[in-house]
């Protein structure tokens, strides 16, 4: 990836005299100071990084998933003249626009703002024509959503102080040393993605099927649910027969009188089923969901005899 800023170079010196008299009376200096142009980059692989794998090159021992990149700033040629170093301080933010940050930064993780870093870095005029650099390293904490990237905002500023008016008969200030930095490209978005190993078009095309049994025995082919039984099991099946399936979800629709007990067990998949409210249950598959899995979901029929028929509904999405 390469952000690229290119500014223009600006340095003005207009003194004007006012005779009176034969005499000096006022001058008036119009001093245009440098605008500093500075092109970034961002370097190092930030396109499908494995949510499945712990720990990156940076850290390898690392529990969470993480992954690194360099922020790099160079300073246009056309402005070597002046001083022998400029400081920049830069920012960058991930995940600007969410309210919940997926990522924090390392060196940061306590600080009320784990998802920004902020950091100096000097460019010295000697190393003109090279970057200088500085490595991140992100951390995922929040795994649930990699199907949408993760945006970074890098802005920067130039650290300097601002020139001092000069007492009377002081030599003026040399505005070289008082740059200014162009702030039209001073700020750059890139984003991290993530592997979703679903084909080129990086789009993922799924096919859910779920099967429904319940422990129940069967009258003229109808399900029969007799009167005092205290407990009410359903297995449900779940295949996805195509591309990974994101934030897929199973909602079971169940009457009032059934109460929703807990999840019985599970096989194929981390699966993990919670009431929504007396009526619902919601599954959530896997992040993402592939193959196929089985839960069983256990409830407690509290049925009376002017109930003739019970109704559940289950459908599933992603
Ligand atoms: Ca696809």
């Amino acid at each position: 990836m390469y952000v690229h800023t290119y500014i223009s170079f600006l340095h003005t010196f207009l003194c004007r005299k006012s005779m009176n008299e034969g005499r000096y009376q006022k001058s008036f200096c119009y001093r245009g100071r440098p605008i500093i142009d500075i092109i970034t980059t961002v370097e190092g692989n930030l396109k499908s990084i494995d949510a499945t794998k712990r720990g990156c090159d940076a850290n390898p021992t690392s529990a969470l998933v993480c992954f690194s990149f360099k922020a790099c700033f160079k300073l246009i040629p056309s402005v070597v003249s002046h001083g022998n170093q400029i400081r920049i301080k830069y920012r960058i933010e991930a995940e600007p626009r969410r309210k919940f940050h997926r990522v924090y930064f390392d060196g940061v993780k306590e600080t009320e703002t784990p998802n920004i870093v902020e950091k100096n870095i000097i460019l010295q005029w000697e190393a003109i024509k090279s970057f200088e650099c500085s490595t991140e390293v992100v951390y995922l904490k929040e795994k649930s959503d990699i199907q949408n990237p993760i945006n970074f905002k890098l802005t920067y500023t130039l650290i300097q102080k601002e020139p001092i008016m000069p007492e009377e008969g002081e030599d003026l200030p040399d505005v070289s040393f008082y740059p200014i930095l162009n702030q039209q490209e001073a700020s750059k978005n890139f984003q991290a993605t993530f592997m979703k190993n679903c084909g080129a078009d990086d789009i993922c095309q799924t096919e859910l099927q779920f099967q429904v049994d319940f422990n129940l025995s069967k009258e003229n082919g109808k399900l029969v649910l007799y009167l005092g039984e205290e407990n009410l099991n359903m297995t449900l099946t779940v295949k996805n027969n195509r591309e990974p399936a994101f934030e897929a979800k199973l909602y079971v629709s169940h009457p009032a009188p059934v109460s929703y007990i807990g999840q019985k067990s599970t096989k194929g998949g981390d699966i993990v089923c919670t009431p929504e409210n007396n009526r619902l249950v919601i599954c959530e598959l896997g992040h993402p969901f592939i193959g196929e899995a089985e839960i069983q979901l256990r409830f407690s029929p509290r049925v009376h005899d002017v109930e003739n028929s019970l109704s559940f509904e289950i459908w599933a999405n992603t």
